[in-house]
């Protein structure tokens, strides 16, 4: 193998209702990554167009993704944050995966099926192959390490088969160009904390996600204190008082869902969580992760409005940093070029 050195990667789409679970599950894991690795963090708008977009609030989702990033406290000098569709390298990368790919791979993606829905027929060609794309996104990069939620697990798992696949189609043109046996790294899925996959406060069994209706469901990072407070309270619970230890979150989910967002919120286990709280009701427990929970979102989220009202600045990083993602993306193109047997 050849060695690379460590590099992150991670998106976020700009789809609008950024929330709780995308800040517990990605964004505040990209924050930690800072201090170890090189990281990549890419809004990626060519995602978000595999289903219908305004063009006007696929603008401004764009600069709320770019804003959430900075004021959750990722460093646009140190690191690099940037748009995907300025840097083409991601589509070139993607169509040459996408002869890459099976089929086959593409039909097992529970997230095609969930999002299509019935209406498979009339989803987008993009939709379908949006994994190839994610594939592309990270592996131009020749990432090692990829921090997301549980839900992307799977996409993570078709990267590395089609990296692996890449490498051993091309073995002999890789060592050629002098590679060594493997082009592209095998990339690591970090899903990790106790809320890789916050799910909803109206109902435990389904994800947190961006797209459910209810608003009632989700906490925006640009929620205020009385709105976080208001949903909070709503969540719903069950009967019981909390455990005192894991075991007993067993077939309670909705309760499970809380203890979680608050061992995440406050940086520790849902076992120190469950030390502090079991034996209470969840009014008091409820009261407890309000003040947590607005203590945490709160300046994020005042931040976050105070970034977005100088759009200038937001898209200056974007420019900025597409600039130093693509210094590295070419040079890597142009390797696959090469291997691939294309005269450039
Ligand atoms: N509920 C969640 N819990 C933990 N992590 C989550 N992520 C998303 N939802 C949760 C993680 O956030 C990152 C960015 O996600 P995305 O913007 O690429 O899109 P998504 O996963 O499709 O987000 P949503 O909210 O679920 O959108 P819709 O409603 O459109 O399906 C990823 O790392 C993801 O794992």
């Amino acid at each position: 193998m050849s060695l690379l050195p460590q590099r992150v990667f991670s998106g976020v789409q700009p789809t609008g209702n950024l929330h709780l679970g995308n800040y517990l599950g990605a964004i505040s894991r990209f924050v930690a990554l800072q201090q170890t690795h090189d990281c990549i963090y890419c809004v990626v708008d060519l995602h978000a167009i595999t289903v219908p977009q305004k063009p006007s609030e696929l603008v401004a989702n764009i600069r709320e993704v770019t804003a959430a990033f900075i004021a959750c406290g990722v460093d646009p000098k140190r690191h690099i944050i940037f748009n995907q569709s300025q840097v083409a390298e991601h589509a070139e990368l993607a169509w040459i995966f996408n002869c890459i790919a099976r089929i086959g791979w593409l039909n097992r993606m529970t997230q095609f099926k969930e999002k299509a829905g019935k209406d498979r027929e009339n989803a987008s060609v993009g939709l379908y192959a949006y994994p190839t794309l994610m594939a592309a996104d990270i592996l131009i990069y020749r990432a090692t390490h990829v921090p997301v939620g549980e839900d992307q697990k799977q996409h993570l798992e078709l990267a590395r088969d089609i990296a692996q696949k890449f490498n051993n189609d091309f073995a002999e043109s890789i060592t050629a160009a002098g590679h060594g046996d493997a082009f592209f790294p095998l990339p690591e899925p970090l899903i990790q904390g106790p809320a890789t996959r916050v799910m909803s406060l109206r109902d435990g069994a389904k994800k947190m996600s961006k797209s459910d209706p209810s608003d009632n469901s989700r906490i925006n990072l640009s929620d205020d204190a009385d709105t976080i407070a208001q949903k909070v309270r709503r969540a719903k619970t069950d009967p019981e008082v909390l455990p005192s230890e894991t075991p007993g979150l067993a077939g309670r989910p909705e309760a499970d869902n809380l203890v979680g967002i608050y061992a995440a919120l406050a940086d520790g286990s849902k076992a120190d969580v469950l030390r502090e709280f079991g034996g209470a009701n969840f009014s008091s427990f409820k009261g407890a992760l309000v003040d947590l929970a607005v203590a945490k979102l709160g300046p994020i989220g005042a931040d976050m409005r105070r970034l977005q009202a100088d759009p200038d600045y937001i898209d200056e990083v974007l420019r900025e940093g597409s600039r130093r993602a693509r210094v590295i993306a070419a040079e890597n193109m142009k390797a696959v070029k090469e291997i691939v047997g294309f005269i450039s």
